[in-house]
């Protein structure tokens, strides 16, 4: 027999030092952003009390009754003095929840509270739930966008992976209690990375959305669009605009999708998003940005060339290796932004920086120039600018 007790000390003693654990700010930055030592959310801070059956009469070898395989793409949201992801949990069963993590300054303890999310459903049960975008919208509404996911009707019975993504859409005021909106209605059959813009615009919702033909494959769809609905509660969008297509021989080359809702600057709306491209290690997934006008929100104002954020060094391994994916992000009081991304579908981690830095990127970063030529004459550009202004100071 196991010694029940001191196997339980140890799991709560193990437990409560990684949730304790400082983080550190890295001091290598490429100044746009700085990484931190260590993960911000993993499968290990699921509280223990989801994972164990502590009663010895019914566990009597304190084994783990239901396993966390990862804790990644969570929302962000800045509320009452708490910084608060909405984490997609996923049980060793593949199937996905939603979980809020609470931090007192957002870099580390963020502790899990003690339930899960019990997502309110339509009258069509998710299957598979994830990658919520938490908006305080204008209206007054905290609104999570989410990735609800089904069995394709149409799939043959040899086929049990197709799947039809749509976009569920709930509402709180306080992430304790949820309330159920219709799922949005796109002229697209796939419907991931839908995000709400926080603001009215002409008085209505704005979402942009990723028009997509296949659950994997966005085929003749892809890019970032987007569509106005005057409805949140039977959302639906006729028209499409593309703000930020796929490209040839770029980071986005497969597809791309919107992470989290945009951040409002004197300057323009700044976008962080991920682009995609195949390999032959496969899909590449990395973040980038980008500067959208103020009064169009179609219109794309600036866009540095190539990714923001790559995966590096352990975030490059997990259960989908090479990606990294953001869905939330926070603009503290003071000017600071906290990136909270995933890497490669296992842990999620953060990245500080501040508005000016990331206006300072966005504005002053050559856009790809689309061939290996311009990218040298990039290089070039910065060698003259050196050489002058050593010049100057002899
Ligand atoms: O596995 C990488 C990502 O793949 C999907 O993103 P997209 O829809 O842009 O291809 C999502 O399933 C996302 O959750 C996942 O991180």
């Amino acid at each position: 027999m196991i010694d029940f007790e001191k196997r339980r000390q140890e799991l709560t003693e193990a437990y409560q030092a990684l949730i304790l654990r400082p983080n550190r700010e890295l001091a290598e930055s490429n100044g746009v952003f700085s990484r931190y030592e260590f993960p911000v959310v993993t499968a290990a801070h699921a509280p223990l009390n989801w994972r164990y059956d502590f009663n010895q009469a019914t566990n009597p070898f304190l084994m783990e009754r239901f396993g966390i395989n990862a804790a990644f793409n969570a929302g962000a949201i800045l509320l009452n003095g708490k910084y608060l992801m909405i984490v997609r949990v996923e049980g060793t069963d593949r199937k996905s929840f939603f979980a809020v993590a609470e931090s007192p300054n957002g870099l580390d303890n963020f502790v899990f509270w003690e339930t899960p999310v019990v997502l309110p459903e339509t009258d069509e049960p998710d299957v598979n739930v994830y990658d919520m975008r938490l908006v305080a919208h204008e209206d007054g509404w905290i609104y999570g966008l989410f990735c609800t996911e089904r069995k394709d009707p149409a799939a043959p019975a040899y086929d049990q992976s197709m799947a039809i993504a749509q976009c569920g859409i709930v509402r709180t005021r306080d992430l304790k209690y949820w309330e159920r909106l219709a799922d949005l209605k796109t002229p697209s059959p796939q419907k991931r990375n839908v995000v709400l813009h926080p603001e009215f615009v002409d008085g209505q919702y704005g979402f942009y959305t990723r028009p997509q033909d296949g659950f994997i494959e966005s085929g003749t769809g892809g890019g970032i669009g987007f569509g106005l609905s005057s409805s949140i509660e039977n959302a639906v969008i006729t028209n499409e605009t593309i703000v930020d297509n796929k490209s040839y021989h770029t980071i986005y080359e497969a597809k791309n999708g919107l992470g989290p809702q945009p951040l409002k600057t004197s300057y323009g709306w700044l976008h962080l998003a991920h682009g995609v491209r195949n390999t032959a290690a496969g899909l590449r997934y990395v973040l980038y940005l980008f500067m959208t006008d103020l009064n169009d929100l179609t219109k794309v104002l600036y866009k540095p060339a190539g990714y923001f954020l790559a995966p590096v060094g352990e975030e490059r391994i997990g259960d989908v290796s090479n990606v990294v994916f953001c869905n939330g992000w926070i603009k503290d009081t003071d000017g600071r932004v906290f990136i909270y991304y995933a890497s490669s579908d296992t842990r999620m981690h953060i990245a500080t920086t501040t508005i000016d830095q990331l206006v300072d990127y966005v504005m002053h970063t050559e856009p790809d120039g689309l061939r290996s030529a311009t990218s040298v004459q990039t290089v070039l550009k910065n060698v003259q600018n050196n050489r002058n202004l050593a010049e100057q100071m002899l």
